[in-house]
């Protein structure tokens, strides 16, 4: 009976350092299976909120799992990835959400002939997988003008062309943009900024001043900053320079809170 026992133990113990000997490398094998059920790199902003045709930019998308992309695809004529300048896990801006800003980026150098479009979609690539596609608005160059600072106040204001869109961004907290704008008597003036389809975090608001700087209006979007969010407001009517002073709802701001600035003017 001894015998027996000590058979039963020693083949006891043999199958479980057999099963301990198999297990090691299953275990092993089973770990890029793992990997492979990773959600795919996943992009929920981008800034600038457009880039320039004919010219070459750095595009910053944000979003969960870019701290590995290695290839960015983009299949539009007139629009070229030169290179993925660098990947990194980055926390989102202080009280936003990982949902909302993702916590890692993944800054892509392209490269867009006069001939690009309005909008082209760009996906990101790393070995697990790649992103659904992100939409990148595109400006024409002469169309397009950049945002000068310092604008913060009514003597530093910059004159906002009509039919020129304004790449701007509330660029740090509390910062405020102020803009001339000459209204003409008998026509309708009318405000755009849009953050779509960027997702910038900027949640818009603005003031609209007389040439004293008397407070003449003011207009909020009424809604939290989302992916479509376009403010379009009407100016009160009138004749002669007004200063429009564009802020964030939530004093926030840095290079995720960019806007695109549009004057129209209607009879
Ligand atoms: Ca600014
Ligand atoms: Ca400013």
């Amino acid at each position: 009976m001894i015998g027996r026992t000590s058979l039963r133990i020693l083949a006891l113990s043999l199958t479980l350092h057999g099963a301990t000997f198999f297990a090691a490398p299953l275990f092993a094998a089973d770990e890029p299976a793992k990997t492979a059920d990773l959600p795919p790199p996943k992009v929920l902003m981008s800034h600038p909120p457009a880039i320039l045709s004919g010219a070459t930019t750095r595009v910053v998308l944000r979003g969960t799992r870019l701290d590995e992309i290695d290839k960015a695809q983009v299949t539009t004529p007139g629009v070229e990835v030169v290179k993925i300048i660098k990947t990194e896990k980055n926390p989102p801006p202080q009280e936003y959400s990982v949902e909302r800003a993702g916590d890692t980026r993944v800054e892509v150098e392209l490269k867009l002939t006069d001939e690009a479009p309005q909008q082209f979609p760009l996906t990101v690539v790393d070995k697990q997988g790649k992103s659904a596609t992100w939409d990148v608005s595109v400006l024409r160059k002469e169309a397009a003008g950049g945002e000068i600072e310092p604008n913060d106040g009514f003597k530093q204001a910059q004159l906002l062309k009509l039919g020129q869109t304004v790449l701007g961004e509330i660029h740090e907290a509390k910062n405020v943009d102020v803009y001339q704008i000459q209204l003409q008597a008998g026509r309708r003036t009318i405000v755009e900024i849009r953050v779509a389809p960027s997702r910038s975090l900027f949640d818009a608001c603005a003031t609209l001043h007389d040439a004293d700087g008397g407070l003449l209006a003011f207009f909020d979007d009424a809604r939290p900053a989302d992916s479509e969010a376009v403010c379009r407001w009407e100016l009160p009517a009138g004749d002669g320079v007004r200063y429009l002073a564009i802020y964030d709802a939530n004093d926030r701001g840095g290079p995720t809170h960019g806007y695109l600035l549009r004057l129209e003017v209607r009879p």
